[in-house]
């Protein structure tokens, strides 16, 4: 399973933790009608032993055209989980642009011990979503498209009147945070996804998918040699091209962080703490890598990062607290003596490369508004049901990671 959220328990008035048993997980189940989760390393499993991630069920898009969901305040919350990190996008980027008050968020769980259900509750009190009375994300699956018959994943934004998900396009959500949210956004919201550079943007994000925030699942879930060598590679020749833009450059574009430095980030901050237990050998870690290294260090000192995704509470979620084993993993013997704020220090010298030292962050010119700012965002080559639209081979990605094509331009 993918290992992203944390163990299942919640907090009695007492204030004491309260594991979630299976048994109570099963009544759950059994009241709210849901199926247990498919197995992705059997459903979502090619001819050749590659991971073949599922779609995302949920794309229709916010927009301003007829049929399109509508921004609204109040409405959503966007479901996630600590360990994920296509879950920790729109969180960190709702922070970013002021948006707490307008779109809020519920942590997900373990269902139970073994999970079976997939993601629940088990941090609320009786297991249960205190917003909307579910127990399970998979309700709001369910309610959304009775014929669901995949995994419920995070993240997914949730319609909390109707209880019913709307959105679990983790290729978009961001940029219709960035545009869509415009009106609800705070009065000094940074510019993330810049109308003029939209292309140059959306066309990174699109290598980064499959290369780096992909890459790591890839060699997670696949189930033969080849499979892994494959994505092996491919991962690591996409953090040489990474450390080379980010020698010349402070952030991937340039001087200011953008929605592509978020993706990057929310992967690569897990790869020493977390994702190398799932990996095997790992050719080299992230902080052997100068200009990355230093680069995660630097947006980690940002509070919408940190706060939502910083490697110590990756390090050490889901660490038994019992102990009593005979041998106890690296993480639980090694990380948890880990001095993070120490090692995660920013040394400030990447400030350097940027003409705007003290300001991380584009800002919306005065006086621009909601219509100067909207028109079309991303269509992902990811979402495409057609194998033809998204192979490689086809050059669909043909962008040279390696060079910022905005240097000097943003
Ligand atoms: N939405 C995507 C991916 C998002 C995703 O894989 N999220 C993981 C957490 S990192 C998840 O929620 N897994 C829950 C499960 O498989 O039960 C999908 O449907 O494949």
């Amino acid at each position: 399973m993918e290992a992203c959220s944390i163990a299942a328990h919640s907090v009695n008035t007492a204030g004491e933790a309260q594991p979630y048993t299976d048994e109570e997980a099963e009544a759950h189940a059994r009241e709210a009608g849901v199926d247990p989760r498919p197995r992705e390393t059997i459903s979502e499993i090619d001819e050749r032993g590659a991971f073949i991630r599922q779609p995302n069920a949920f794309i229709r898009p916010f927009g301003d055209k007829e049929g399109d969901l509508k921004a609204e305040a109040g409405r959503y919350a966007i479901y996630w989980a600590i360990g994920c990190n296509w879950s920790n996008r729109p969180v960190i980027v709702r922070d970013l642009l002021g948006l707490q008050d307008v779109i809020k968020d519920r942590l997900v769980t373990h269902s139970g011990q073994t999970n079976k259900y997939g993601h629940g509750f088990g941090n609320q009190p009786g297991h249960k979503d205190p917003l909307t009375g579910a127990y399970f994300l998979s309700e709001f699956y369910k309610r959304a498209d009775p014929e669901f018959t995949g995994r419920a994943t995070t993240p997914t934004l949730v319609d909390i009147i109707e209880k019913k998900a709307v959105n679990n396009d983790y290729h978009r959500l961001t940029n219709y945070l960035e545009v869509q949210f415009r009106p609800f956004q705070s009065k000094d919201a940074p510019d993330l996804y810049p109308k003029k550079f939209r292309k140059e943007i959306d066309e990174l994000n699109d290598w980064l998918f499959p290369h780096v925030n992909n890459g790591h699942y890839r060699m997670a879930f696949c189930q033969s040699p080849e499979a892994y060598d494959e994505a092996y590679e491919d991962f690591y020749d996409s953090l040489d091209k990474l450390e080379k833009r980010l020698g010349e450059n402070r952030f991937l574009f340039g001087d200011y962080i953008t929605d592509s430095d978020v993706r990057a980030y929310v992967t690569l901050v897990r790869w020493d703490v977390s994702y190398y237990h799932n990996v095997g050998p790992v050719k080299k870690p992230i902080r052997d890598y100068k200009n990355i290294w230093g680069y995660l260090r630097e947006l980690n000192t940002v509070p919408a990062f940190h706060k939502n995704s910083n490697a110590r509470t990756l390090a050490l979620n889901g660490i038994p607290k019992d102990g009593g084993a005979l041998f106890r993993g690296y993480n639980e013997r090694i990380l948890t003596k880990v001095d993070f704020d120490k090692l995660w220090a920013d040394d400030g010298e990447r400030r350097k490369l940027s003409r705007t030292p003290d300001e991380l962050f584009l800002r919306h010119p005065e006086g621009e508004t909601y219509e100067d700012y909207a028109g079309e965002i991303s269509t992902t080559i990811w979402n495409s049901p057609s194998w033809a639209d998204r192979n490689p081979k086809n050059g669909v990605l043909s962008v040279d990671a390696s060079v910022n094509p905005l240097k000097g331009l943003l």
